[in-house]
């Protein structure tokens, strides 16, 4: 593998005086272990079904059983993956520097690298919930072709957040307030497309703080962040982190 260029030097004397770091990241980040993004033109999550056959309330209550199976599906695709060097530089920078850790992805492999603290806007795709009570039922029968029953009187649905749907809002002021009190943003691997999460690196922005995009694409985002790193987030992450915690990494 080619050695990366060095990082800007103005990116790295910031990164260097800062304290207070703040993350967010989407489904880029685990693309390199596997993962499908949602919106990749062949190979995305998206590419064979429009998002709102399956991720909104309505396309659960129209056809309950296709919904389920793409999650069961993609519950087998996350716990066959394992973590990247992306995932793992952040456990490191937090390791060294206060971080808030914010995401979008469903898939627990920040929590598997070994992120102690994360903040989950969009749920988890390896809970679920019942549909009655909203209360979270463990363990289901993944055999299952459609939504089992819970036992409460309603069915079970994946506890992640749908199209339309509230995200939960502890985990949402926890990430606002990252969002205003950090010193320097970094955006990972989302197109920047969904909100509220895309609001998150506009409100650090507006509060002064530096934001870096990491993304191998351009995004609505790219235009308006200090710096819009091109590359994947397992390389980029990686020498990133290094620039915060240790100054001689840098070449
Ligand atoms: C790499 C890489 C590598 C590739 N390295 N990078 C304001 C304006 C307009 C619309 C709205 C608005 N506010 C709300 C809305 C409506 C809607 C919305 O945002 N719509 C837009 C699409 C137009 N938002 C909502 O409905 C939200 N709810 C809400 O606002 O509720 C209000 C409410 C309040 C009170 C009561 C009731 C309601 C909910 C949004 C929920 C999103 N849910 C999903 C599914 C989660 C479950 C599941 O996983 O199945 O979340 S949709 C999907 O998109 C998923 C993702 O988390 C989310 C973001 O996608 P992400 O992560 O950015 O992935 P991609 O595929 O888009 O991008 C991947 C990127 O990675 C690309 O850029 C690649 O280039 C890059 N990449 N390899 C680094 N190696």
């Amino acid at each position: 593998m080619d050695a990366l260029p060095p990082l800007p030097s103005p990116l790295v004397t910031q990164l260097q005086r800062a304290r207070r770091f703040a993350a967010l990241t989407g489904a880029g980040i685990s693309a390199e272990s596997g993962v499908p993004t949602f919106r990749a033109a062949q190979t995305g999550l998206w590419a064979r079904y429009r998002p709102e056959e399956l991720a909104t309330p309505e396309a659960f209550d129209r056809d309950p059983a296709l919904v389920w199976s793409w999650y069961a599906w993609r519950r087998q695709l996350v716990a066959a993956a394992t973590p990247n060097p992306g995932h793992r530089a952040l456990v490191d920078l937090a390791n060294h520097r206060p971080l808030t850790l914010i995401t979008q992805n469903v898939d627990d492999l920040h929590r598997r690298a070994g992120s102690e603290e994360v903040v989950e806007l969009h749920g988890n795709i390896n809970r679920c919930r019942c549909t009655a009570t909203g209360r979270v039922v463990a363990p289901w029968d993944e055999g299952e072709t459609a939504p089992p029953p819970s036992p409460w009187g309603g069915v079970l649905r994946p506890d992640v957040v749908w199209f339309g749907e509230a995200l939960p809002e502890a985990a949402l002021e926890k990430a606002l307030q990252a969002a205003l009190d950090c010193e320097v943003f970094l955006v990972v691997g989302t197109s920047a497309l969904v909100y509220p999460a895309a609001a998150l690196p506009l409100a650090a922005l507006e509060v002064g703080a530096m934001v870096v995009e990491i993304n191998p694409e351009a995004t609505p985002l790219s235009d308006r962040a200090h710096f819009s790193l091109r590359g994947a987030a397992g390389e980029l992450l990686p020498q990133v982190v290094a620039a915060c915690v240790d100054a001689s990494s840098q070449g």
